[in-house]
């Protein structure tokens, strides 16, 4: 066998359907949402990548500093001969990981940008030549299989905070469906943003740069693009506001006047009254009480809660 396979388990008119479906549900609904997965096309994903480059957004320097640091520790613990990864982008964060385990033997990225799988594989196959890299274009979100050869003990491996993404019976699900994934004996680790001050959550998503408004703003620029709707994105506010109930930040994009978006692709027109809203990401903000019981719920047990040095972000080991 290659050492690097990819395999496509989503029909290649598969995003075109959910799109058009999540647009249909979302934009007719009140208030108004989009799911935050359609924020990436090239742009967006390099548009966060800049965030992650951002004074503001510490998310990915703090977990970057976790895993640094406790990546003998999380190969150690779990003796994985098999890793694999859910949204793996450009794999960049799992390098370190990848370098520490020592009986690792296959590395499985799961994204649904084949692009980004290949230009990851290739580049680590450079760096690991006996590592088997067998790629999944996959939603992980709508159940995931594991390719046959995938020898234990596995770690599955939910960084970035993207767990953050889910509301919690989507969260609740995801963890079910992982746990049914694993053997026992099998791990989990994954990344969550923890709760601190409002002012600070706040500017990690509203930058002074801008650079997070272009963010949101670029999932109109794809409806455009893809559906043929012509939004302006800049008849559009970023807002990004601490629901301090739920415990998350929410982006919004606000309309500055009152307009009609037509989305030919779908025979839809969609009016937004000055001021209102759309709500385009859910970002989940944890306690380590919650990430624990959560887990416990899915019947993973969490072994191991490591933060940065300043206690912002936190990676959670749970054994299967
Ligand atoms: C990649 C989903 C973890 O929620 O912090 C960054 C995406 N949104 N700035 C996050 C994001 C706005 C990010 N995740």
């Amino acid at each position: 066998m290659s050492p690097f396979t990819v395999t496509r388990t989503l029909p290649a008119d598969a995003t075109a359907a959910a799109l058009r479906a999540d647009v249909a549900d979302g934009l007719t609904s009140t208030p108004k949402q989009l799911p935050p997965k359609w924020f990436y096309d090239a742009r967006g994903s390099a548009l966060f990548e800049e965030i992650t480059r951002l004074p503001e957004y510490y998310p990915t320097r703090a977990e970057r500093e976790i895993l640094i640091a406790r990546a003998a520790e999380i190969a150690d613990a779990t003796g994985a001969r098999t890793l694999v990864e859910l949204g793996s982008g450009s794999s960049e964060k799992t390098r370190h990981l990848i370098r520490a385990l020592p009986d690792l033997r296959v590395y499985v990225p799961v994204d649904v940008s084949e692009s980004a799988l290949e230009l990851a594989g290739e580049a680590l196959l450079a760096e690991h030549p006996r590592l088997t890299v067998h790629a999944l274009v996959a939603d992980f979100m709508n159940g995931l299989a594991l390719p046959d050869d995938t020898p234990g003990p596995r770690l599955l491996a939910f960084l970035g905070g993207t767990i953050g993404n889910l509301l919690p019976a989507e969260r609740a699900a995801f963890y079910a469906s992982v746990s049914d994934l694993l053997a026992p004996g099998d791990a989990l680790l994954v990344g969550t943003d923890l709760v601190k001050d409002e002012a600070t959550l706040v500017s990690a998503y509203d930058d002074a740069q801008g650079v997070t408004a272009a963010f949101n703003k670029n999932v109109l620029a794809v409806l455009d693009r893809e559906l043929g709707a012509d939004f302006d994105p800049s008849d559009f506010d970023h807002v990004a506001v601490w629901n301090a109930e739920e415990e998350w930040i929410e982006m919004r994009l606000r309309a500055r006047k009152d307009l009609t978006a037509k989305i030919p692709a779908m025979d839809l027109a969609v009016h937004f009254e000055a001021g209102e809203e759309v709500r385009t990401e859910v970002s989940s903000k944890f306690r380590e009480e919650k990430v624990r019981a959560e887990l416990a719920a899915a019947g993973m047990d969490a072994r191991r809660w490591w933060t940065d040095a300043q206690g912002r972000f936190a990676v959670s080991l749970a054994v299967r």
